[in-house]
């Protein structure tokens, strides 16, 4: 940690820097015993929804080769809730996307793996069923990041690209950064993220992944939030299916609730339980061995 106090509102810097290049890096946003006691409760969802999986890295999918991936731990582990909800994070995420209010789309753990394989570049609005880009995640690293460990790379101001072609890494390999002309010849920046500070993207920024090199796993919780109003997409994804939402209405239900501010200053409800069960939502295992790759994002 940088600094004795921690960061309550980003800075006209940061919220520059967010307009402009479609990330920013705020330091102090967690305390190191925060840090402590939410990695411990991230690290015991993950182990309880993924206790089924005995695969050996080799053995799993391209794209679950990269990390591990659990969506809405919220939801079923209560120890997580008060970091997916925690309200200096839901607060600049708000400030940083201009919105009075958000809501949660999903969090999810990324656990890279030692030896884990890179993140295959992409951006993530397109994998969502959102119509307005005003979109942002939260990127939490338990441990911080370095480039041994997976850093984040991110492609500046690529969240203004107007880019319509769809980055596919659930099956392909994503965008092509030297030789396709989606980032414009614009090179990533890689980031090293200290612990206790939270790196956020735009769902327009393109990025991807070192992949992790050393001996320990990359811990890694990320929320993403959407502006409040914010509607359906033609498309389909569970946290707008799970609710019915038609298209063309504001996204709003007990799947995406308010994160930031918090109503009552109380965490939310979590909603039933996804119908049917898939890999890496809530209420998975699955007892049966048919499970199908993620393809979420
Ligand atoms: O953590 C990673 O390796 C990738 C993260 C990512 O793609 C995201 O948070 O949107």
């Amino acid at each position: 940690m940088s600094g004795l106090t921690l960061a309550k509102a980003p800075t006209q810097e940061h919220l520059q820097t967010f307009e402009h290049r479609g990330f920013v890096v705020i330091d102090d946003m967690l305390s190191i015993d925060e840090l402590d006691r939410y990695g411990v409760a991230v690290d015991e969802a993950v182990a309880k929804r993924t206790r089924w999986d005995k695969r050996k890295l080799k053995d799993r999918s391209r794209y679950e080769q990269s990390f591990r991936q659990c969506i809405n731990l919220w939801e079923d582990a209560p120890t997580v809730r008060p970091l997916t909800f925690h309200p200096r994070i839901g607060g600049v995420a708000a400030a940083l996307i201009r919105a009075d209010a958000v809501r949660i789309w999903h969090d999810q753990a990324l656990y890279k793996e030692s030896d884990g394989r890179e993140t295959d570049p992409h951006l993530d609005h397109d994998y969502w069923a959102i119509e307005e880009p005003r979109t942002v995640t939260a990127w939490i690293p338990f441990d911080g990041s370095t480039e041994t460990t997976g850093a984040m790379g991110y492609v500046p101001g690529s969240h203004k690209f107007d880019i319509t072609k769809i980055a596919n890494i659930f099956t392909g390999s994503g965008f092509d950064l030297e030789n396709g002309d989606e980032a414009r010849g614009v090179a990533p920046e890689f980031i090293n993220v200290p612990r206790g500070s939270v790196a956020f993207h735009h769902g327009r920024t393109i990025h991807l992944a070192h992949p992790n090199q050393s001996d320990r796993t990359r811990r890694v919780h990320t929320v993403i939030f959407f502006a409040d109003g914010c509607t359906r997409r033609d498309a389909t994804h569970p946290s707008v299916d799970r609710m019915g939402v038609p298209v063309g209405a504001p996204i709003r239900g007990p799947v995406t609730p308010i994160a930031w501010p918090l109503p009552d200053g109380r965490f939310p409800d979590p909603p039933p339980l996804p119908d049917p069960l898939r890999p890496g939502w809530p209420g998975w295992p699955k007892t049966s061995p048919d499970w199908e790759p993620n393809n979420v994002s």
